[in-house]
C-alpha cells in the first residue's frame, strides 16, 4: 500500500493519579508530525488525541474507519505499552493493510519482545525518530529496501530484523516547531490542574535530548546514546515565545531531563530577559541538585525569566544508595537546593525512590525524615522500577527480583520488586506511609491550604483532599 495519509494516535490512557488531574499535549507525536510535514509535503497528516476528544476504544475504531489512513503511528512509555499495542491492533482490525508503527523508549529497549508479543506492530522505530520515519515512508512509497534503513526493527518472513542504530541528529535546531497547528482545536483543553490551575494553558517543548550522566535506574541516557544535545538557547527562547504568542501557552514544561543550569542558565536569561513573554510564562524545569546547588546566582536569574517550578531527583538520603545508583550527587546538595529554590520563590519539587535491595523499614523511615528535613514544597515518592533499557533492569532480571511483569504497573507508584527484607506488599505499604507522613499532618495541611503562595494552596488542596493517599492505600 502506498502511504498517502498517516494518522498519529494518542490512545486512551490511564492518568498518573499522583499528580492529580491533567491533560497533556501529545508532544512526541507533534514533534514527529512537524518533521514529516516539512520533509514529505505530499503526505496528509492527522493527529488524533483520544484524551482531548474524550474518546474510548470503540470511538478510536470508528475514527480510524472514517479517516481511512494508510499508516497509524503511536508512542508511549513502558506503562503505556498495552494501550499502544491496542491502538495498533484496532487499526489492523479496521483494515489489515494499514501499516502500523510504534516508537519511544520502551519499544526501542525491547523491540524483539514487543514484535513477538504484539504481532499487530509492523515497524518499531528505535531511538531518534525523525529521520527514520521519513526514510521508512519514502522507502515504502518508492519500493526501496527496508533493510537498508537504520534504526528499524520489523518482521520479515517470520524472522525479526534489527537494522543497525541510526546516528543522532547533530544540530537539533534543524527541527521544526512541534506541530501544534495540527491540533488547534484541542489546545484550549491542555492543562495541569495541580501544577498551574485548570484554566492555565499547558504546553510541552523540548530544549535538549539525553543526558551525559549514567544513573542505573534511568532509561534516558541510553535511549539518547549517552549524550546530552541541546538546541541553541536562542532557538529555545524563540520556541517559548512562539508557543506563548501564537497559542497562548502559559505553563510551559521543558522535557529536558537535565537542564544544565551551569551551561544554559545565563544564556537563557539573556535571551528571554528582554522578551515580553517572560511576564506571562510559567516555566517548569528539571534539574540535578548538584547543578542547582552550585549555581545560586543563576537560579535567581531563572526566576526572573519566569521559572516557577523546578523538579529535582533527590532520590535518597543515603550516600551509599546515591553511589549505587551512580547518581553523582550528595545528599547535602538536596539541602542547599531546596533552600535556594525556596529563597528564590521557585516551587521546589523533590523526587524520592524507595525499594532498593537493602532498604528496610528503618532506612525508609530515615528517608521520610530526610524528606521533611530538606523541606521541599512538594515531594513525590516512587518505588524503584526496573524499566526495560536500564542497567537496573538487567541486574534485577538476572537476579530474579522482578515480581510483577505487568507493564501497566510500571508507573513508579506500584511496587514491582521486593527488597532483601521487605516483601513487595511491604514496599507498597511503605510508599503509602511516605505520602501519609509528608502530606498527612493536619497542621501542615492547614498551613498549606491557607498558604499565601497560590501554588501551595492548589497543591495542598489536592493532597489534603486525600485522593492521592486513598489511591495509594488501595494499592496495598
Ligand atoms: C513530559 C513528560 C510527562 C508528562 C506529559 C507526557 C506527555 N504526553 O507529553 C506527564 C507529567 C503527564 C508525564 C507522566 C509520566 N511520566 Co513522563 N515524561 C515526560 C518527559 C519529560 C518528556 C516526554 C517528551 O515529550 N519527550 C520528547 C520526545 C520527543 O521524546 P520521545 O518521546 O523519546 O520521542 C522521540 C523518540 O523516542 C522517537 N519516538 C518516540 N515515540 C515514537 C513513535 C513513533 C511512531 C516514531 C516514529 C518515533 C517515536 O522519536 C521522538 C523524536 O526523536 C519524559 C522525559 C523525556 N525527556 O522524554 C518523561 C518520561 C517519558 N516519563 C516517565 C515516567 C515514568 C512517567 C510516569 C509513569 C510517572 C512519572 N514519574 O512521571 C507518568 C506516566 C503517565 C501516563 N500514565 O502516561 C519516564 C518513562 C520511563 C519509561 N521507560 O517508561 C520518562 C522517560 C522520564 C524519565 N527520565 O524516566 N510525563
Ligand atoms: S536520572 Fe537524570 S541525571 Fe541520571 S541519567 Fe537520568 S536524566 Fe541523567
Amino acid at each position: 500500500m502506498k502511504i498517502k495519509k498517516i494518522l498519529f494516535v494518542e490512545p486512551p490512557r490511564i492518568y498518573w493519579f499522583v499528580m492529580g488531574e491533567y491533560l497533556p499535549p501529545p508532544t512526541t507525536l507533534l514533534i514527529l508530525a512537524a518533521y514529516i510535514e516539512r520533509e514529505l509535503p505530499g503526505i496528509e497528516i492527522e493527529v488524533l488525541d483520544c484524551q482531548a476528544e474524550n474518546m474510548n476504544w470503540q470511538g478510536l475504531e470508528k475514527y480510524i474507519e472514517s479517516s481511512n489512513p494508510s499508516m497509524v503511528l503511536t508512542s508511549g512509555f513502558t506503562c503505556n505499552t498495552y494501550s499502544c499495542a491496542r491502538a495498533v491492533e484496532i487499526a489492523k482490525t479496521v483494515n489489515k493493510d494499514i501499516i502500523t508503527v510504534v516508537g519511544g523508549i520502551h519499544f526501542s529497549s525491547v523491540p524483539e519482545e514487543s514484535l513477538i508479543d504484539f504481532p499487530e506492530i509492523d515497524y518499531i522505530i528505535r531511538g531518534e525518530g525523525e529521520l527514520t520515519i521519513v526514510e521508512l515512508i519514502k522507502s515504502l512509497n518508492n519500493g526501496k529496501k527496508i533493510q537498508n534503513i537504520k534504526g528499524l526493527s520489523f518482521k520479515h518472513n517470520d524472522k525479526i530484523i534489527h537494522t543497525p542504530p541510526r546516528p543522532l541528529i547533530k544540530n537539533l535546531d534543524i527541527l521544526p516547531y512541534p506541530a501544534y497547528h495540527l491540533i488547534e482545536d484541542y489546545i484550549k483543553h491542555y492543562h495541569f490542574s495541580m501544577m498551574a490551575g485548570r484554566n492555565t494553558r499547558y504546553m510541552v517543548l523540548e530544549g535538549a535530548r539525553g543526558c551525559d550522566h549514567r544513573c542505573s535506574f534511568c532509561t534516558q541516557w541510553k535511549h539518547w546514546g549517552g549524550m546530552w544535545r541541546s538546541k541553541s538557547v536562542k532557538r529555545i527562547a524563540d520556541e517559548i515565545e512562539h508557543l506563548n504568542e501564537t497559542y497562548g501557552g502559559v505553563f510551559l514544561w521543558l522535557t529536558d531531563d537535565h537542564f544544565k543550569i551551569n551551561i544554559r542558565g545565563k544564556k537563557l536569561y539573556n535571551e528571554l530577559k528582554h522578551r515580553k513573554c517572560k511576564e506571562d510564562i510559567m516555566l517548569f524545569l528539571q534539574a540535578r541538585t548538584d547543578d542547582v546547588a552550585k549555581n545560586p546566582d543563576l537560579v535567581k536569574k531563572l526566576r526572573e525569566i519566569g521559572t516557577y517550578w523546578i523538579m529535582c531527583g533527590v532520590e535518597s538520603h543515603k550516600e551509599t544508595t546515591l553511589k549505587e545508583f551512580k547518581k553523582g550527587t550528595k545528599n547535602q546538595d538536596a539541602y542547599i537546593t531546596m533552600k535556594l529554590l525556596r529563597d528564590n520563590d521557585i516551587f521546589s519539587h523533590a523526587m524520592f525512590v524507595i525499594g532498593t535491595r537493602n532498604d528496610t523499614h528503618e532506612s525508609i523511615e530515615q528517608l521520610r525524615q530526610f524528606s521533611m528535613d530538606i523541606e521541599p514544597d512538594f515531594s513525590i515518592f516512587t518505588a524503584l522500577t526496573p524499566f526495560p533499557g536500564t542497567v537496573y533492569y538487567e541486574t534485577a532480571k538476572q537476579n530474579g527480583w522482578i515480581d510483577d511483569t505487568n507493564y501497566t504497573n510500571y508507573d513508579m507508584a506500584h511496587a514491582i520488586m521486593p527488597t532483601e527484607t521487605l516483601s513487595r506488599q511491604e514496599v507498597q505499604q511503605e510508599l503509602w506511609k511516605c505520602y501519609q507522613t509528608f502530606y498527612g499532618s493536619y497542621k501542615k495541611n492547614i498551613a498549606g491550604v491557607f498558604s499565601k503562595n497560590k501554588l501551595k494552596r492548589i497543591l495542598y488542596r489536592h493532597m489534603a483532599g486525600q485522593h492521592v493517599l486513598r489511591k495509594f492505600r488501595r494499592l496495598i
